[in-house]
């Protein structure tokens, strides 16, 4: 099954940490393709939070979906996340985006991500490595970009 995850993170060094989930992650998943880290604003939240930094990469898994988000989990913890309240400023945030257009809803995850076709700062690093993305239930991934422009 193919996996489109997103990472994020504002706190610490949020470089190094990306780069540290990224490879962490190559061990849960075959990783096919890693986009480049973008600065961006932080969206949604207050403006006083720092800057995120941001990243998408694709792979294969054959995991089942809650053990795939319980692996990704366990790398955020890894790396220091701890959670106050929801979109707090973190230390690493990695969330599933799309598991082969599965469609699911459950407590602790819903698939496709149901923010992601609103914020740029996944969208434009999936776009970087899939020129024909897709979000599933949503639309191709360049026109919702180009309707948040
Ligand atoms: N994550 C959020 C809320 N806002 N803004 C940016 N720029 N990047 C993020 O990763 C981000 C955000 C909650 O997950
Ligand atoms: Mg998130
Ligand atoms: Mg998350």
């Amino acid at each position: 099954m193919k996996a489109v995850i997103a990472l994020g993170a504002n706190l610490g060094d949020p470089r190094t940490q990306v780069a540290s989930a990224i490879a962490e992650i190559k061990n849960v998943l075959k990783v096919t393709a890693v986009s480049s880290l973008y600065e961006t604003a932080p969206f949604g939240v207050p403006d006083s939070q720092p800057n995120y930094i941001n990243a998408v990469l694709t792979g294969e898994t054959e995991r089942k979906p809650l053990d795939l988000m319980n692996a990704l989990l366990e790398i955020e913890s890894a790396l220091g996340r701890t959670r106050s309240f929801q979109n707090a400023a973190r230390l690493i945030d990695i969330d599933i985006i799309d598991l082969d257009g599965l469609f699911m809803e459950s407590e602790s995850l819903t698939l496709p991500h149901p923010r992601a076709h609103e914020r740029r700062f996944v969208l434009e690093p999936w776009l970087e490595i899939d020129p024909a993305a897709y979000l599933p239930g949503r639309g191709s991934v360049s026109e919702l970009l180009a309707a948040l422009t």
